[in-house]
């Protein structure tokens, strides 16, 4: 991965994840990037002029059954973050078909492309702490087993033991990165810290007066996004493909986000914030918690931006962004 020559496909280029991996490649100047879009005006935009004009572009979607028969000859990639998917979760458990296909299927019409036209390419999954979903063991490290619970994890679930699957079977250099929740400024405003830090930005700046969330019981083990690209890109150049769980080993409660998001604008969150049911999901994880140990022992990886630095990063470029 250190040849100058090297040609890495991200899909998904203008989400947090794929936005933050092009950048610190580009950054590196050691590589050729190209990014999968799927509208390029839309995504130029979300993306922004500075990391556009430093990688190729290319346009596809996940629903096209020969969207990577095509793209591989074309780009022949060395390595391949497939980051695109449909992400949230409440949505799957309302409308799960969309997420089994774009987020489930599409995976193995990659791996199946890459099997039979360019086997020696690296591809990187991104597996999701919902895999693990009702499990009772705490934390949850790579031997964990997988017991998902929404749509969304059984999504996941297929795509992580799909890559295991055909690296056992075909030699191919395929990796899962289990991601427990990452977030960031980038981070899609329907997610729930972004949410509150948007929020709580927009009522200290006069122009919102409520916010209205699910459960508040909740608790996440929420890591900073740029720290989880890097772990990423640590594990697709590692000697040996094979499987890391990338967390901080910490959880809080959406309470205690909304009170360190609002707190870091002098505000008292329980003033603002009001439960709506329809934000209320029927099933979560029990304990979702990760143990990041074997990364930090093999790859040397650790989530570096503690808890309070994170929201403190987010509210501040909400509120600035408003003013
Ligand atoms: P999650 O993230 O489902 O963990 O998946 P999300 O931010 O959506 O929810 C986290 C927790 O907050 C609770 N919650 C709310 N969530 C949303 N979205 N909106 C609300 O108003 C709200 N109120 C409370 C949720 O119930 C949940 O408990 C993320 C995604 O990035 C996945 O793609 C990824 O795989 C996992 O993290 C690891």
């Amino acid at each position: 991965m250190s040849d100058k020559k090297k040609t890495v496909l991200i899909t998904g280029i203008s989400g947090q994840d794929g936005y933050y991996i092009a950048s610190q490649l580009v950054a590196a100047g050691e590589c050729r990037v190209v990014g999968l879009v799927m509208n390029s005006e839309l995504e130029r935009s979300l993306v922004g002029e500075e990391l556009w004009s430093q990688i190729d572009v290319v346009e596809g979607e996940l629903s096209d059954s020969e969207l990577f028969n095509r793209l591989l000859p074309e780009v022949k990639p060395d390595a391949i973050f497939h980051l695109a998917a449909l992400s949230h979760v409440g949505q799957s458990i309302k409308d799960p078909m969309p997420t089994m296909q774009i987020t489930g299927f599409a995976p193995i019409r990659l791996l199946e492309a890459v099997r039979t036209q360019s086997p020696q390419t690296r591809v990187l999954f991104p597996a999701s702490a919902e895999i693990f979903g009702r499990t009772q063991i705490s934390p949850q490290d790579e031997s964990v087993p997988l017991n998902p619970c929404t749509p969304y994890g059984v999504a996941k679930t297929l795509v992580y033991s799909a890559a295991r699957c055909w690296r056992l079977n075909y030699g191919m250099f395929v990796s899962n990165a289990i991601l427990f929740n990452h977030e960031s400024p980038r981070r899609g405003e329907n997610f729930v810290t972004r949410k509150i830090t948007l929020a709580a930005a927009r009522i200290a700046r006069g122009m919102q007066k409520e916010l209205f969330l699910g459960n508040l019981d909740s608790r996440r083990d929420w890591g900073w996004a740029p720290d989880y690209a890097e772990g990423m890109r640590m594990i697709i150049e590692h000697d040996t493909p094979d499987d890391f769980v990338l967390a901080t080993g910490i959880s809080h409660s959406v309470r205690e986000f909304c009170a360190a998001a609002f707190g870091y604008l002098d505000l008292d969150w329980e003033k603002y914030v009001r439960v709506d049911p329809a934000f209320v999901r029927p099933n979560e994880p029990v304990q979702p918690v990760g143990n990041p140990a074997r990364a930090r022992s093999v790859l040397g990886w650790s989530n570096k931006t503690s808890f309070e630095q994170m929201v403190e990063q987010m509210v501040r470029f909400d509120y600035e962004r408003l003013g």
